[in-house]
């Protein structure tokens, strides 16, 4: 049985970016299932001050704050905006997840998240491009979205038709538009992934929530 939420009537805060993808997931959330929230940005991610986390002791955003309660990483977040919805929509979360391209799916569009924030953490410390260190998580990438490229269709085709949200579907588009965003690659050539992002692209939730460096 689910918890009670213990102040519902309570605004939550958000502690993110409006450039990071992990934040782009719980906002689309909450615009979907209609939670209003307040977003307090992260001004630097290099910092190791777990403050500046809202406490998070692994140093990440988002963070959804909830009164004394915080709740660490995105799919917490949007379980928690779940159970805070006016109104029950019908949500696909990765448990859900029977089929195996659905479930592999779900796993390196989370994957290839971390190891896009890898790549970027290692650009904000000023490791070069061609460190030996970043050889591996670059291939990986480039695998990850190959498979999904090639995936994505059956994955969707396997989840349920009447569903209002799924959480592999918010992950992979944050995903492939977020590449775009931080010009870490041209996502063009992957038409299949191309084709679902313009599509759900489309959602209010993905008009709302577009990438933007917040103002230092
Ligand atoms: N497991 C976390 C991962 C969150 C994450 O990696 N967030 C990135 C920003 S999009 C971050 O905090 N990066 C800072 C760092 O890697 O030090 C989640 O699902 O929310």
């Amino acid at each position: 049985m689910t918890e009670p939420t213990p102040d519902p009537g309570h605004t939550p805060t958000l502690v993110g970016r409006s450039s990071s993808h992990f934040t782009r997931v719980t906002r689309i959330f909450a615009s979907e299932l209609g939670v209003a929230y307040a977003l307090e940005v992260v001004p630097d991610l290099r910092s190791a001050n777990a403050a500046d986390y809202a406490g998070n002791p692994a140093l990440r955003l988002p963070i959804l704050r909830t009164g004394a309660t915080a709740w660490f990483g995105a799919l917490n977040i949007c379980r928690e905006l779940a159970r805070r919805a006016p109104a029950k929509r019908h949500v696909v979360w990765p448990e859900h997840l029977t089929d195996a391209r659905a479930a592999n799916a779900q796993e390196l569009a989370t994957q290839a998240m971390a190891t896009e924030v890898t790549l970027i953490m290692s650009q904000l410390a000023g490791t070069p491009k061609d460190d030996a260190q970043l050889a591996k998580p670059q291939t990986s990438l480039l695998n990850m979205l190959t498979w999904l490229d090639d995936n994505i269709e059956a994955a969707r085709a396997a989840l349920p038709q009447d569903r209002d949200l799924s959480y592999m579907e918010v992950c992979t588009f944050c995903l492939v538009t977020h590449l775009e965003f931080r010009k870490m690659l041209d996502t063009s050539a992957y038409r299949a992934l191309t084709a679902f992002c313009d599509e759900f692209g489309q959602r209010a939730s993905a008009r709302a929530t577009l990438y933007r460096f917040d103002a230092p």
